[in-house]
C-alpha cells in the first residue's frame, strides 16, 4: 500500500511538471505578441521603421498633401531616417526642399538612431516625390518615399 502512494505521488510530480512547461510556453507566446503589438503603441505614427524586426518602412510608400506633417514611430532599435543626398546616393528629393534627417547634419548618419519607443517627425512643406533611407539599413533595402501632392 506505500507502494501505491508512492506512484501517486510521482505521478502527481510529473503532472506539475507538465504544467509548469506549458505555463512557460504560454509566457513565451504571450510575449511574442507583446512584441507584434508595439506597433500598436504609434498610434499617431504615419510610418513604422523596423515593424517586428523587418528591415522596412512600413507603409513603403506614403502620399500626404503639402503642409502636412509625417511622423515616423521606431518600435525597434537601430534605425533612423535620412532624406539628405550627401548621405546616400539612394535618397530623391525635390531641388527646392530642404534635405532632412532624423540626426543633425555633424552627427554620424551610420551611427546615430533614433532610441526605441521614440519618433520622428517631418514637415513637407515642398510637394513632389521623396525618396529617403535608413542608412544603417539601405544596403538591405530599407528605403521609404513620401508623395507630397
Ligand atoms: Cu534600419
Amino acid at each position: 500500500m506505500g507502494r501505491g502512494v508512492r506512484i501517486v505521488t510521482q505521478l502527481g510530480h510529473g503532472t506539475l511538471g507538465r504544467r509548469e512547461a506549458l505555463a512557460v510556453g504560454a509566457t513565451s507566446l504571450v510575449g511574442g505578441i507583446a512584441g507584434c503589438s508595439w506597433q500598436s503603441s504609434f498610434p499617431n505614427a504615419d510610418v513604422v521603421a523596423g515593424p517586428d524586426g523587418q528591415l522596412v518602412f512600413e507603409p513603403e510608400d506614403l502620399t500626404v498633401s503639402v503642409g502636412e506633417t509625417v511622423t515616423w514611430g521606431f518600435p525597434t532599435s537601430g534605425h533612423n531616417v535620412c532624406c539628405r543626398s550627401d548621405d546616400s546616393d539612394k535618397v530623391r528629393l525635390p531641388d527646392d526642399a530642404e534635405p532632412f534627417a532624423s540626426y543633425d547634419p555633424g552627427e554620424s548618419p551610420q551611427g546615430t538612431v533614433v532610441p526605441l519607443g521614440e519618433t520622428y517627425e517631418h514637415t513637407f512643406e515642398v510637394p513632389g516625390e521623396y525618396v529617403y533611407v535608413c542608412i544603417p539599413h539601405v544596403g538591405q533595402g530599407m528605403v521609404g518615399t513620401v508623395l507630397v501632392t
